[in-house]
């Protein structure tokens, strides 16, 4: 047992003073108390709802670490195998009303913080978003550690602690500015591990030479040294005592804070600069989503992150004592995309550099710890690494990354022989001008399993960017693993009357361990009295974002009207393009009408959010149609509350809690076939909203879950999206008659100064219109009309909605967890009962 392992003469004393969490109200107020009067040095006097905060944070905080310790301990006992989750992006948003309900004590805090002078609402609203991502990937993380954590599984999270997260936004005459996201200034939830420290190489050079035993071996010496600092965040479990570690690796100078001998010497300014541009690794997350940039400072984050994260891995295991063929007995590391792929290479290099291991016995290690999970099958966001670069940033590695190449070519040759085309295509090294690395191939050749992350996306990775593989490999080392999300925050933190309503109908919150147990409500779907709680509840939530929406811009909506919503960061893939066209066409629409005729018109808001890359134009110009076109339809005394378009500025994890719950449908409208899965897709039906949408991603297994009467499709197939560009290209592209009416209001200058936008009318009548935009036009409106036929009859609106909550137990990321647990990692979960 955990408490077994203090000697036995200090376990009396250490047991005696061991720190008993609070667990209620007045347990609660003292230790509130004690924070804001010695961590926080203030007094009655001074509390305001920040410093409220903080000290609320930090006594759920000492809850967090005792039970921290105690699942750390626990691991430790048991020995068995852990998983490691290595990602670029953990997209956490705010911790503190996450943990106080993943702890159960919300109510607690509630009354609490109430005898003490405050709201608790105003108190959760002064945290800042843990904003460590860009979108869908790095949600996805924070997603998995919820699940990790809550069912028990002994799990660590490796990334990297951002001084800078993804940039805020702010809409300035309708164009998007990008401001800077500091946001460590106070931050409760992390612990500065300033022992755990690991030394970082970058550049010198390599040497091969014979030691003693006559054995080749090659050294990697001089260059750059960087300095990794750890710092620990707990993730707690939802009603269990587990609290697994998300560790953050942070950079600084390898000498501590300057080079004291050049200070001594009388260069002062080129050691602080030495300082600074070791900080720099770690300064600021990049904020592409869905393309490679190739940049040097993102390989040295890739690279400083990967070694710390090994090193600390190998440290852990080397601490059992076992031997180096038990590794993947003991060690499962999971690649969240291709970012961390260089832990391959790492690793290998760990075990034949500085081991002693021959090649083969170390690869065969290597090859059975990683798995490689791919998010996107879009070209440009295929990692790739220039050579030379690569050479001179770490040589030791790319020599590594050629021999584990040659090993791959030779043994698919005598599989294949004479095909040297196949070898061409398959080759880690693209032989380009410069030659490439590719990474995903390099991840594949080192794992031993790979997955999508919907049936969609796994079938087309397998029948096309990897289809060769398939063929050497089998398809048995091809996987899918559905997404899913914690409908702990997407559902009991962001709704929590829905979540009530789920739990006084299915005895209690057990639905949120279980998500399937949420087809009990299926029997409600037709019961007058459940609907009207429902219904309910969904207009307060769209009164809580139409208040949010006036504070913020300014802009009264009706929250009787229909909330169509999409939010998600702006690419020309998810097509918010159409959207907003589809919007036009409806302002137009409703123009040409009698008044009379106006009358029979179901009033919209049409509400937009999500940040565009700071250098992808495209998308930039798209938010600032979006915002053009809003002006003039917000301020047109004919329109009314008949159409409003909206955009929400700073799209993040915080808003999405207040805008997901208010849908009546949200919008999924990617080209088929690039939308790898989507997750805000199942988020919005867990909160009992529709979705229209294309057949792709995850939509498809949505729809066969929940059925198709439950669920606005439409557009174009996946399977004919090929054929659809090639006829582009050769001329036969009509602009859809509808679409072109919109262009023509556009092109007269209606929303303003035409020639902004003519980039994104060109995109589709005079370059190719790749991702069919006019193609699907046609059948995208007639569904949104479809849509507001079916929202006029409430009550059957409501019957679908309930249904689909219903039917939404697969999609938890629990479901998704264990199955990576089962068919991936081959762990078990911990016994928390000691
Ligand atoms: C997203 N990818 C997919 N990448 O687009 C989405 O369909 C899927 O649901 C989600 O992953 C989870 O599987 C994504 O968000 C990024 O943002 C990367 C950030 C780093 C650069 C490359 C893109």
């Amino acid at each position: 047992s955990v408490e077994a392992s203090i000697p036995e003469p200090q376990r009396a004393a250490w047991k005696k003073f061991a720190t008993q969490p609070f667990s209620n109200v007045e347990d609660f107020e003292r230790d509130v108390v004690r924070h804001v009067e010695t961590t926080l040095a203030r007094s009655i006097f001074n509390c305001d709802e920040t410093a409220a905060y903080a000290a609320a944070s930090l006594a759920f905080r000492d809850r967090l670490i005792t039970e921290w310790n105690r699942t750390q301990q626990r691991q430790t006992i048991v020995d068995g195998k852990r998983v490691y989750y290595l990602s670029l992006e953990f997209l956490m948003g705010r911790a503190l009303d996450n943990a106080m309900l993943n702890v159960g004590l919300k109510g607690v805090a509630k009354e609490g913080l109430s005898d003490l002078g405050f709201r608790i609402e105003d108190v959760i609203e002064q945290e800042h978003d843990a904003a460590l991502g860009n979108g869908g990937l790095g949600r996805l993380a924070a997603c998995f550690l919820d699940s990790l954590a809550s069912l028990n599984y002994p799990a660590w999270g490796y990334g990297l602690r951002y001084r800078y997260g993804i940039f805020k936004q702010e809409i300035i005459d309708g164009y998007q500015v990008e401001v800077p996201d500091y946001w460590l200034d106070f931050n409760p939830w992390e612990f500065p591990r300033h022992d755990i420290v690991v030394d970082i190489q970058f550049h010198g050079t390599t040497k091969k030479y014979q030691d003693e035993n006559g054995k080749q071996v090659t050294v990697w010496e001089g260059g750059e040294i960087v300095r990794a600092v750890a710092y620990d965040v707990p993730i707690p479990g939802f009603d269990t005592p587990s609290t697994n570690n998300l560790r953050l690796w942070s950079s600084k100078a390898a000498s501590g804070e300057f080079d004291f001998q050049k200070f001594n010497s009388g260069d002062y300014e080129s050691s602080v600069a030495d300082q600074q541009r070791a900080e720099t690794i770690s300064a600021v997350l990049y904020p592409n989503d869905n393309l490679d940039r190739g940049k040097e400072l993102r390989l040295k984050q890739q690279y400083f992150w990967v070694a710390a994260s090994l090193y600390d891995i190998v440290r852990r295991f080397k601490k059992t004592k076992r031997a180096w063929n038990q590794f993947s007995d003991q060690v499962a590391i999971q690649l969240n995309d291709t970012h961390p792929t260089l832990a391959i290479v790492e690793l290998q290099r760990i075990l034949v550099d500085l081991e002693g291991l021959e090649w083969d016995e170390a690869w065969a290690i290597v090859s059975k710890t990683f798995g490689y999970t791919n998010h996107t099958v879009l070209p440009e966001a295929l990692e790739k690494w220039s050579v030379p670069l690569f050479q001179s940033l770490l040589p030791r590695h790319l020599q590594i990354i050629y021999e584990i190449n040659l090993y791959f070519l030779q043994s698919v040759e005598r599989k294949f022989p004479n095909d040297r085309e196949l070898l061409a295509r398959i080759s880690v090294i693209e032989e380009s001008q410069p030659k490439m690395i590719r990474m995903a191939y390099l991840a594949i050749v080192g794992s031993h399993k790979v997955n999508g992350v919907a049936e969609l996306h796994s079938d087309l990775i397998r029948s096309t960017i990897f289809k060769d593989f398939v063929k050497i490999f089998g398809p048995d080392k091809f996987t899918n693993v559905t997404n899913g999300i914690t409908p702990r925050r997407w559902l009991h933190q962001a709704n929590p009357r829905l979540s009530e309503l789920i739990a006084s109908k299915t005895g209690g919150l057990g639905y949120l361990k279980d998500l399937t147990v949420l087809g009990e409500i299926e029997k409600y779907a037709d019961d007058k009295e459940f609907k009207k709680e429902w219904q309910e509840i969904k207009y307060a939530n769209k009164v809580r974002l139409a208040k949010h929406i006036k504070a913020t811009t300014g802009v009264t909506v009706n929250p009787s009207a229909l909330f169509d919503i999409q939010v998600k960061r702006i690419h020309e893939y998810k097509r918010q393009q159409m959207n907003i066209f589809g919007v036009i066409h409806r302002y137009l629409t409703i123009k040409s009408m009698t008044p009379e005729e106006r009358k029979a018109v179901a009033p919209r808001v049409s509400v937009f959010g999500g940040k565009a890359a700071p250098g992808y134009w495209m998308a930039k110009t798209i938010i600032h149609l979006i915002n053009s076109v809003g002006k003039v339809i917000n301020s047109d005394p004919e329109i009314g509350d008949l159409l409003k378009v909206i955009f929400l500025e700073d799209y993040n994890v915080s808003k999405a809690e207040i805008i997901i719950p208010a849908s009546d449908v949200s919008e999924h409208i990617s080209t088929a076939g690039t939308e790898a899965s989507g997750t805000s897709n199942m988020k919005f039906v867990l909160n009992g909203g529709l979705i229209i949408g294309t057949c792709d991603g995850a939509n498809i297994e949505i729809t066969r879950e929940i059925g198709e009467n439950n669920i606005f499709l439409f557009g174009n197939l996946a399977e004919d999206v090929e054929d659809l560009r090639h006829a582009h290209n050769y001329g036969e592209h009509t602009l859809d008659p509808d679409l072109a009416r919109v262009f023509e209001a556009i092109k007269d200058g209606m929303f303003g100064d035409a020639g902004a936008f003519g980039a994104l009318t060109g995109a589709i009548e005079d370059h190719g219109d790749y991702y069919l935009v006019s193609d699907d036009f046609h059948s995208y409106v007639q569904t949104q009309a479809l849509v507001d036929e079916a929202y006029r009859n409430q009550d059957e609106w409501l019957t679908k909605c309930i249904t689909s909550v219903a039917r939404m137990g697969f999609f938890s990321s629990d479901r998704c967890i264990n199955e990576y647990a089962e068919s991936i990692w081959n762990i078990e979960p911990l016994d928390t009962s000691t």
